[in-house]
């Protein structure tokens, strides 16, 4: 196609910086709402910073879709074959409310339902994430991955999972178990993985894959505009973003349920990948 990523990730990078400003500014200082649950927060800041991103592409590039977290309206909005950004004005809301400094602007674009350009910026740690389809990711100017594994296996991996806001419903039975089991081994007892982490973001936690300071992260419940930016990070960077249900591995972006495993040569991938999923399904 005749679209210029390039130029599209600048104007990403630019509207980041901007949006990062703003939630500097704010974090800790908001009131909140519930959206469909006591845990699915929202602020005036994750409003004004999408409607700022949206008119902000909307008169830049007014022949492509728009599609956003706060204005989503489910079971109406879809998302489409035609170019498309998909963003998260805020991914991490709860770290924002909390003053947590892991939150980010997400801001990814598709083609064709294929994310082809992502930028993911904290502005708490200033890290840009960037990415454009073949022409590899990075963080600030740094080249991902930062770190190279000399094994990928899930034994002694570091693993990125999330509760999430659903959680009332077997998704949650789901993760507990999952988490033991990957914790404690299947019939070892002991020591399994290093260790569990939750960002609070989607998208830092697949820009971590990717910068190989995480090895997976695993969570059911996404959506299009959790994942978009980050999967052409982690994808550029060697990784992977396979579905939720075991064996099924082509997974596409408006899917709900994802684990993200960083670069290694392609066995390696493959064989962490059915390991994870023999702890999901608890044999
Ligand atoms: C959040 C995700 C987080 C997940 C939550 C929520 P928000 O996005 O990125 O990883 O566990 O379910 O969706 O609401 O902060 O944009």
């Amino acid at each position: 196609s005749d679209i210029n990523l390039d130029e599209i990730r600048d104007t990403l990078v630019e509207i980041a910086r901007t949006a990062g400003k703003i939630i500097l500014e704010r974090s800790g200082r908001v009131t909140f709402d519930d959206k469909k649950n006591a845990v699915d927060l929202v602020t005036e800041v994750d409003k004004a910073v999408e409607v700022l991103v949206s008119d902000t592409l909307r008169s830049k590039y007014p022949q492509f879709e728009f599609m956003g977290e706060e204005s989503y309206v489910p079971g109406e909005t879809q998302l489409t074959d035609a170019p498309t950004f998909i963003v998260d004005p805020i991914d991490g809301t709860t770290n924002f409310i909390h003053f947590f400094p892991q939150a980010c602007i997400s801001l990814g674009f598709a083609v064709e339902r294929k994310p082809v350009v992502g930028v993911v910026f904290n502005p708490f740690l200033n890290q840009m994430f960037t990415g454009v389809a073949g022409k590899g990711s990075f963080l600030n100017d740094e080249k991902l991955p930062l770190r190279k594994a000399s094994k990928l296996s899930l034994q002694g991996s570091l693993c990125a999972i999330e509760w999430g806001t659903d959680r009332d419903n077997d998704n949650y039975e789901i993760k507990v178990r999952a988490f033991e089991s990957l914790a404690r081994g299947l019939s070892q007892g002991g020591g399994f993985v290093h260790g569990f982490r939750s960002l609070g973001s989607a998208a830092l936690n697949m820009s971590n894959v990717a910068a190989g300071t995480l090895d997976s992260y695993w969570e059911g419940g996404c959506y299009a505009w959790d994942v978009c930016a980050g999967w052409v990070i982690l994808s550029e960077a060697g990784g992977k973003v396979v579905g939720g249900n075991p064996g099924q591995w082509e997974t596409p972006i408006d899917g709900r349920v994802y684990l993200a495993v960083r670069g290694a040569d392609a066995r390696e991938q493959k064989k962490y990948i059915e390991d994870y999923w023999s702890h999901i399904k608890g044999k």
